[in-house]
């Protein structure tokens, strides 16, 4: 049952922000980072594998995961929740879709100008000189769980290429960072989306919508209870919410046009 405050909040709202993370990529059948290492990779904890040292000690392990995790996102489609995302940037003055997710699935969806908090598994760059490999990286051969992958080398200086993600420890891209801030203060309204929001500095965002006056809106099967007022909680998978909101706000069905 979405409440009607919420739906009046968001008919009116004039900037919106949407702000996801791994499970709004779940039902493309994408892991969610937590759940990540399926599989053989059960072996490995995913937090000890994307970080700068494990790379240093084991690249052909590291660049072997982000290999399979290529596969899977090359493989997959994106779901309702993904296109819901699309629709709503259109009936809103002004859009703003912040992701932490490194897959494409949302400009597969329709959506553009999308910010990437913590880059994109496609855009590998060099360990060593940082320059951003301008090979395009060949369609992986259906890597196994847990097989290791030797990088290949950057054209410039010979060092091992690594994926253009954001690590623990390393800064967010301040470009990123500092629109996804600016908009989360601007908007009236932000839904957060298939997010544990325990990685920072990107957990910031809603926070930020959520003091500077916006409404906030939470959409996760393992959403906790509302704490606040000005907040929402819609508790369940985000392509059948989102979907449900955009129809009881807008009355408009997902692919319907015109
Ligand atoms: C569904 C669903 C369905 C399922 N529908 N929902 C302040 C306090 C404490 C620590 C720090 C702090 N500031 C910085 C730190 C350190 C660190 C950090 O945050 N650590 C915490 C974990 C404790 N942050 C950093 O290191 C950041 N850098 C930084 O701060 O630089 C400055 C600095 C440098 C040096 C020293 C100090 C400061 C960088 C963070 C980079 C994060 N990178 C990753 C990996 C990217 C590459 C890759 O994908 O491999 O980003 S980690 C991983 O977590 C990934 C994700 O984008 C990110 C967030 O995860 P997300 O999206 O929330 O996914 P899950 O899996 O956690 O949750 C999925 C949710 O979906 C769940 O809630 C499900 O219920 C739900 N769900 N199905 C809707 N169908
Ligand atoms: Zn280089």
């Amino acid at each position: 049952m979405i409440p009607s405050s919420l739906l009046t909040a968001l008919r009116s709202a004039r900037r919106l922000v949407v702000f996801t993370g791994a499970g709004v990529s779940a039902e493309s059948g994408i892991p969610t980072f937590r759940d990540a290492l399926t599989g053989l990779w059960q072996r490995f904890d995913p937090a000890a594998l994307a970080t700068p040292e494990a790379f240093r000690r084991d690249p052909a392990l590291v660049w072997g995961w982000y290999e399979w995790r290529r596969m899977k996102v090359l493989q997959a489609q994106p779901n309702p929740a993904h296109h819901a995302i699309a629709e709503l940037a259109r009936h809103v003055a002004e859009f703003t879709l912040i992701t932490q997710n490194v897959d494409d699935l949302h400009e597969r969806a329709g959506s553009d100008a999308v910010i990437h908090l913590h880059g994109s598994l496609q855009q590998p760059c060099c360990f060593a000189c940082a320059r951003s490999s301008t090979t395009p990286l060949a369609v992986p051969n259906e890597p196994e769980d847990g097989r290791r992958v030797e990088p290949p080398r950057c054209t410039h200086c010979g060092g091992r290429l690594r994926p253009g993600v954001v690590w623990f420890g390393e800064s967010l891209p301040a470009t990123a960072l500092n629109a996804a801030f600016d908009a989360a203060r601007r908007c009236d309204l932000l839904i957060s989306v298939g997010t544990s929001g325990v990685v920072y500095p990107a957990a910031e965002v809603p926070h930020l919508a959520w003091t500077s006056g916006a409404v906030v809106v939470h959409i996760n099967p393992q959403a906790a209870a509302r704490q606040a007022e000005r907040e929402f909680v819609l508790r369940g998978p985000a392509g059948e919410e989102l979907p449900e909101l955009l129809r009881q706000a807008f009355g408009r069905a997902l692919g319907a046009r015109g």
